[in-house]
């Protein structure tokens, strides 16, 4: 479950880093709720709203392709990936969020950026409500709480911040 006081704030994070949110459109009931949380704790750690992009793709499948153009343009000190994929809804479940999955990682790993994997996967729509703001806390919150701390890492890392 997210805790309620983010544990990176404005002070661990490089001045006017921008951050990239791409949400899938597919259970979008869902996937809005994520990104209402994901926006409101970004806010809440210290990125300014001009600083957050968000862009929307049709499905979690669609997510690493736009994290890969989005990771090129080298605008962003992370990408945050936002989807729900449900397993009651489809034969392919394994197939997208397996791929969406994999896509993510491999993006991160080939750019050397932190993208974020906010994609609920879950066996039906309830455990998916549960996770974007119920009782299994809230994965869009989650996302941004992971970059902020890939950030401030990769800042550290770098010799930025102490
Ligand atoms: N996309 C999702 O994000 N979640 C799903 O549950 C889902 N289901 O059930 O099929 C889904 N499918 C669409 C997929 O992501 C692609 O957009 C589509 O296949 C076009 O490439």
């Amino acid at each position: 479950m997210s805790k309620n006081v983010p544990e990176v704030r404005a002070h661990d994070l490089p001045e006017n880093a921008r951050v990239a949110i791409v949400a899938a459109r597919f259970n979008a009931h869902i996937v809005d709720e994520l990104l209402v949380g994901c926006e409101e704790r970004l806010a809440k750690i210290g990125f300014a709203t001009e600083n957050v992009e968000v862009h929307r793709v049709p499905g979690a499948f669609e997510l690493p392709v736009a994290a890969k153009m989005l990771g090129s343009t080298g605008n962003f000190a992370a990408i945050i990936c936002l989807g729900c994929v449900i397993r009651g809804d489809t034969p392919h479940f394994d197939y997208v969020a397996g791929e969406a999955a994999r896509g993510i990682q491999n993006v991160a790993i080939e750019l050397g950026i932190p993208v974020i994997f906010g994609v609920l996967t879950t066996e039906n729509e309830k455990q998916a409500r549960q996770r974007a703001g119920g009782k299994h806390g809230h994965a869009g919150e989650r996302a941004a709480d992971a970059a902020a701390e890939m950030i401030a890492l990769a800042a550290q890392l770098q010799g930025r911040k102490p």
